[in-house]
């Protein structure tokens, strides 16, 4: 009797755990939309006319229907990236490894599984180079029944560092595949699409997080540029690496992170400073002088040679305006 009553018990403990995942339903319209921005108009494929796409936002164990209904031009397909998908590898997402490329005018749903993943994770296009406008985070909260290992934050935020350029995306990739050459270097640098305030176009816009004083904010970390690793800095302000790729780790704190394509970090910032305007900052690392990556303090002029005209460069960002010129 003891033995059936301790099955029941193991029995309806179970079925509670199976309660408490939650199963949730996106749909994914994703076609090619035009964006303003550095005052060029961009044709860029996104997911609901937004850039960056949707955010997924779940419990640890939940599960996930995406219905991605293709309304552009060409095939891809999307992956969920560092989801572990237990058991489920065909929903895995990468075009011709585990299906085909969801063709224009049809969709396709997948089936995401989450399982011991935590914290920040994100999602993207898997073709060419869709990847650069169709994407977004994949934020997992911890189960109903866990908690935070540190102290609950205040307030969260998810920064998705992008590399925007200007023109047709589809265009720029297609020609460097056709030449055999890299593809350009970004235009500039985004978060959360909104590009600074700093290129010289009226109408950009600068991305703004509003925080109350003495709160504490979990920052989702994603970078989500194409080749770039970026650093990533506030002013005057220390982060706590608490998490990366979704999974927690030994708490750190640093005055910036350094975060590689695809990575992700979770960051715990104190609004505690003196009340004002402190600026977010990132800019792609680069360890050579003649191939700097960050446009913005990039200016390009011609010198006269002997043998003609040659291309060089003056970078303002370092102290005495280091120039040099391309063989
Ligand atoms: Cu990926």
């Amino acid at each position: 009797m003891g033995l059936v009553r301790w099955f029941v018990g193991v029995l309806f403990l179970s079925t509670l755990l199976l309660c408490s995942a939650d199963v949730h339903h996106y749909e994914f319209f994703v076609r090619e939309s035009k964006f303003k921005k550095m005052c060029n108009t961009s044709t860029l494929l996104v997911v609901n006319n937004s850039y960056p796409g949707p955010e997924i936002r779940v419990h640890r164990g939940d599960t996930v229907f995406v219905n991605v209904h293709n309304r552009g031009k060409y095939g891809f397909t999307i992956h969920w990236h560092g989801v572990k998908q237990p058991r489920n590898p065909w929903f895995d997402g990468p075009e011709f490894i585990t299906q085909c490329p969801i063709r224009p005018r049809t969709n396709f749903t997948y089936k995401i599984i989450l399982s011991e993943e935590i914290g920040t994770l994100w999602w993207h296009a898997h073709s060419d180079w869709t990847r650069s406008s169709v994407h977004g985070a994949i934020v997992i909260l911890p189960a109903e029944n866990e908690t935070y290992p540190f102290p609950t934050p205040d307030g969260e935020q998810t920064i998705i560092l992008e590399s925007w350029y200007n023109g047709y995306y589809k265009q720029i990739i297609d020609q460097a595949l056709a030449t055999g050459d890299p593809p350009r270097l970004p235009d500039a640098y985004a978060i959360n699409g909104h590009l600074r305030d700093t290129y010289g176009c009226p109408s950009d816009t600068i991305f703004r997080m509003e925080v109350d004083y003495e709160k504490t904010y979990l920052l989702r970390i994603i970078n989500a540029a194409m080749n770039e690793q970026q650093f990533f800095t506030i002013t005057n302000h220390t982060v706590t690496v608490v998490a990366q790729d979704a999974s927690y780790v030994r708490r750190f704190k640093s005055d910036y992170i350094l975060i590689s394509p695809g990575q992700t970090m979770d960051v715990l910032v104190s609004a505690n400073r003196n009340v004002g305007l402190y600026y977010m900052a990132t800019r792609p690392f680069s360890d050579s002088a003649a191939l700097a990556v960050d446009l913005h303090f990039y200016w390009r002029f011609s010198l006269q040679k002997q043998s003609g005209w040659i291309d060089c460069f003056l970078d303002t960002a370092s102290r005495n305006g280091r120039y040099g010129c391309y063989a």
